[in-house]
């Protein structure tokens, strides 16, 4: 049986790749800070399903690493947006929760992992965004955070070039999931108007994405996909004019 260890399992799309994966006869180690959900999931999926706790800012991720065992496939799904502002009115501390998250943990725990997922020629699936790429107002730091994603999983595979690790970043658009509830503090009613009338993705978009690439043959690496919804694209340049 393969096992997938996949980050942010709580919710959203980290929740939906850990259903797709167990009805696919996977074993999943599921984590997140929220253990009522972990627990949730657990009762649900039964045996197929292993919750470990586990907060992505100050993990022990060797020892994360030890519990899990070697694994086929590293999803790091985990992170979070702060509430969008410019830098110059921002505060700090929501801005280094999301650099310890997304940046941080995600680079300590895939550390970690990589002797396992060498073991097995594993994949490695990281979440990055849309944002890594095209800019916009007040997601500065997000967006840095998700660059750092894109650049760090083209950089990891030269290193485990030879190795026969795979590894994937995903860059997806809007998908309504909590994200948009996190980063506006609890706002439902924030979250409800920015996917009102567009036709998101649905976390169940990404999960059956990230199942096809850990389902492709073992010679062929997806290195960066890009996914929108239709009705999402780019806005222009903004452009400043002074009175
Ligand atoms: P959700 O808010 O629904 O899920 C986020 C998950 O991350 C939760 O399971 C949460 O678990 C976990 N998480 C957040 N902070 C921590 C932490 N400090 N330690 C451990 N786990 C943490 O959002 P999504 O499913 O949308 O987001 C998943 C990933 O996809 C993120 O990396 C996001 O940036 C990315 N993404 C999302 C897009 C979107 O439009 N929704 C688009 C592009 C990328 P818990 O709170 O229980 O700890
Ligand atoms: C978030 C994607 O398009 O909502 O990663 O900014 S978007």
């Amino acid at each position: 049986m393969k096992t997938a260890f996949i980050t942010g399992a709580t919710s959203g799309i980290g929740e939906a790749a850990t259903r797709r994966f167990v009805k696919e006869g996977w074993k999943v180690i599921g984590t997140g800070r929220r253990e009522d959900r972990l627990d949730a999931l657990a009762a649900d999926l039964g045996d197929a399903f292993h919750p470990m706790a586990l907060d992505m800012r100050h993990g022990n991720f060797d020892e994360v690493a030890r519990q899990a065992g070697p694994v086929d496939l590293l999803l790091n799904n985990a992170g979070l947006a702060p509430p969008m502002s410019d830098l110059q009115n921002a505060d700090q501390a929501p801005l280094d929760t999301v650099i310890d998250t997304n940046v941080s943990g995600l680079v300590s725990l895939t550390r970690a992992m990589l002797p396992g997922l060498i073991d097995r020629k594993g994949a490695v699936v990281n979440l990055s965004s849309v944002a890594a790429t095209y800019p916009y107002r007040g997601g500065a730091v997000y967006a840095g955070s998700k660059a750092f994603v894109r650049q760090f999983s083209l950089g990891l595979r030269c290193d485990l070039q030879g190795t026969g690790v795979r590894v994937t970043s995903i860059e997806p658009g809007m998908v309504e999931t909590e994200f948009t509830i996190v980063r506006n503090g609890g706002d439902q009613a924030a979250s409800d108007a920015l996917y009102a009338n567009m036709d998101p993705m649905t976390a169940d978009d990404i999960a059956d994405t990230i199942f096809w690439v850990a389902s492709l043959p073992a010679h062929l690496n997806i290195n960066t996909l890009e996914l929108m919804p239709v009705n999402q694209a780019w806005a222009g340049f903004a452009v400043h004019r002074y009175a």
